[in-house]
């Protein structure tokens, strides 16, 4: 099934969003599949944002992202990547929807709390740059039933 990337960045880890972000993501019904910390640097930095490398906003961006720890997740769902776009919100916070996470409770476009994948390809790559394959749990999530018909489970 379909993987995003989600990055907690430093900002939600200072200001305590962290619980708040997984528990949007879990409430949706995806699932969890990897989980760690870690301080990024700027090698990972750079290769993670390299369609921004030129981009004025660069620097700041990867300064910040150095800050402080980040919280990294793989999570899994049905055409999870677009459904969590939709549920992260515009780059912008300004501009994201209320009822989205950077909508509800960030305002500074480089202060928005939350990276997420943009395309499915992107989805895989970006799991894969971060998460060693031994990283990536496979279980059974017994609501599934629940939440899906039985083609969107395959
Ligand atoms: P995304 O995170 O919504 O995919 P991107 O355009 O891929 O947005 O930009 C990556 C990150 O770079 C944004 O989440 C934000 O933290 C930062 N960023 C993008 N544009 C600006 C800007 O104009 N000023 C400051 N930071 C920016
Ligand atoms: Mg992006």
């Amino acid at each position: 099934m379909e993987k995003t990337l989600i990055i907690a960045k430093p900002d939600a880890l200072q200001r305590g969003l962290v619980g708040e972000i997984i528990r949007r993501l879990e409430n949706k019904g995806l699932k969890l599949v990897g989980i760690k910390m870690l301080s990024l640097d700027s090698e990972l930095l750079q290769e993670h944002y390299e369609e921004h490398l030129e981009k004025p906003f660069y620097a700041g961006l990867e300064k910040f992202m150095k800050a402080s720890p980040v919280v990294l997740m793989a999570w899994e769902g049905y055409e999870c990547v677009n459904s969590v776009r939709l549920l992260v919100g515009d780059t912008n916070p300004r501009k994201a929807d209320a009822g989205t996470i950077r909508g509800d409770l960030s305002i500074g476009t480089g202060r928005n709390l939350i990276h997420a994948s943009d395309s499915k390809s992107k989805g895989e790559s970006e799991v894969k740059l971060f998460f060693d394959p031994s990283e990536i749990f496979e279980y059974d999530k017994a609501e599934y039933m629940h939440i899906y018909e039985s083609h969107e489970r395959e």
